[in-house]
């Protein structure tokens, strides 16, 4: 069996009761790594003087990572500049967040040549590569470049924009040509995919054969639809742990009889947080008899908060907040409740077990793990509804949620009150449907479906 590495901006180690985002998938990666004997690449999330190359390598539960120091100008023009001015917001077609600037560029291009110079001389001819997110797409070709010849694959995490949107990158063409390096390049779903295909046939001339086959000039490469999912098994004992039935039973409790609606977002503008607020400050405008019966627990940890568009959403959230809690609130209820924090997997399992309705609407959003791990909490004797954006990649799996348009108030608050008054059994049934599908599809699932694609090509070497 050949060796796996997998390479990814930052290198995160599951630990037990870890609070970081994404370690469903940082366990997922683990286990195939530990059955492959693999080795995890990435940037160390510290700060140097000086870049050197040099890697620090670490053991642990039969895992090797090596990672790497990057130099504050690389964070600032690669990591807070191209990586998160840049792409993330035109990938989410935000293209009036975007900012193009030179400089950022030229730092994505510096560190993913670190990245491929210091990798280089780790990979053995028999290795294969699995690149993680539009942190690194091109990185692939640069190991190309020098003489890789490995089975290579790319997986991104957040959704790819359409070609009109696309094409406002000045260097558009040149980077997605980077990423036929690869021989499998994978999405979450089949919009995503079909939206690459389209840029690189109509802006590129490539031609897009049967089978997720594509050819541009000598080089082929595969691509699929492969949809993450969460450690649906840990989540679902992880909601039935002490600590989340300890959590469930202090929601229970501090809701006086009321109905919970749960938000767990990265403070992101892709989320849709001043839409969710605006939808619900509709519902409590529009139906002053349910008033009381609910409240709105919004759980949100800042994220990149050196980037402007970061510290302006959170100010515009402290103050919607504050203004609909204003408006509304009275001496024995409050009706958002509003929380910058992060929490163990354990208790937000039971808190999300409490909630009568999880609200998960962003705007735009590659999967949105949080749909899933809502569901996998529920109570099958009891279970919530899930209110999920229909511009989530979630929405192409979690079919039986009350799908919506997270920018339209209306439909928010008509969601809310369906999602009130939906009697049980319909709750039961839709449940079921959604919790098949996050059972079977989950993370295990899905790593397996992308290696086994990657093991299935023929490596294209340089
Ligand atoms: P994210 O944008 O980070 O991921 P998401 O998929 O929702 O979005 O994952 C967030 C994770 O962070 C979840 O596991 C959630 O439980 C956790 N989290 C959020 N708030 C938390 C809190 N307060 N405390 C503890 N944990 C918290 C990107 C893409 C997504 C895609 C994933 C994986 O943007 O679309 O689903 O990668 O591919």
């Amino acid at each position: 069996m050949s060796r796996l590495i997998v390479v990814s901006n930052r290198v995160t180690t599951p630990k037990a009761g870890h609070t970081a985002s994404g370690g469903g998938l940082a366990v997922a990666l683990h286990a195939a790594l530990r059955e492959n004997g693999g080795i995890w690449f990435g940037w160390s999330g510290e700060v140097t003087d000086q870049f050197t190359g040099h890697i620090n390598f670490q053991r642990e539960q039969g895992v090797t990572t090596a990672t790497i120091d990057l130099e504050e100008q690389d964070v600032d023009e690669y990591y807070n500049g191209y990586a998160n001015r840049t792409l993330w917001p035109l990938f989410h077609y935000r293209i009036d967040l975007a900012e193009y600037e030179r400089e950022f560029a030229g730092g994505y291009e510096r560190v993913n040549e670190r990245f491929a110079d210091t990798l280089t001389p780790l990979i053995d001819p028999a290795d294969v590569l699995w690149v993680q997110d539009y942190h690194l797409l091109p990185l692939g070709e640069g190991l190309r470049r020098r003489g890789a010849a490995n089975r290579m694959g790319f997986f991104l995490h957040i959704p790819w924009p359409p070609r009109r949107l696309l094409y406002t990158l000045p260097e558009a063409a040149d980077l997605v040509r980077t990423l036929f390096a690869y021989d499998v390049v994978g999405f979450h779903t089949q919009e995503w995919l079909s939206s690459f295909e389209d840029f690189v046939g109509a802006e590129m001339g490539a031609v897009i054969e049967p089978d997720g086959v594509i050819r541009l000039g000598d080089r082929t490469i595969r691509v699929i639809v492969c949809p993450i999912g969460i450690d649906a098994a840990e989540f679902v004992a992880a909601s039935k742990s002490p600590r989340a039935r300890l959590a469930h039973r202090q929601m229970r409790d501090s809701a006086v009889g009321r109905d919970m609606i749960i938000g767990v977002d990265r403070l992101d503008y892709s989320k849709g947080l001043e839409e969710r607020f605006l939808g619900y400050e509709r519902f409590l405008r529009d139906h002053p008899e349910e008033r009381k019966e609910v409240f709105l627990l919004q759980i949100a940890p800042p994220s990149r908060g050196e980037v402007a568009s970061y510290q302006k959403i959170r100010a515009g959230l402290d103050s919607l907040s504050g203004r609909i809690n204003g408006a509304y609130a009275d001496l024995d209820w409050t009706p958002i409740r509003y929380v910058n924090q992060g929490y163990s997997r354990d208790v937000l399992a039971g808190v999300y077990r409490a909630a009568r309705i999880g609200m998960v609407t962003p705007l735009r959003d590659g999967m949105n793990l949080v749909a899933k791990e809502y569901v996998a909490a529920q109570d099958p004797d009891d279970p919530g509804v899930l209110i999920l954006s229909r511009f989530a990649g979630a929405a192409a799996q979690l079919t039986e949620a009350v799908l919506v348009n997270p920018y339209s108030a209306e439909e928010l608050s008509d969601a809310i009150l369906l999602a009130l008054r939906m009697p049980l059994d319909e709750r039961q049934r839709r449940w079921r449907k959604m919790m098949d599908n996050v059972l079977s599809e989950d993370v295990g699932w899905w790593r397996q479906r992308f290696t086994d694609a990657l093991m299935a090509s023929e490596a294209t070497p340089a």
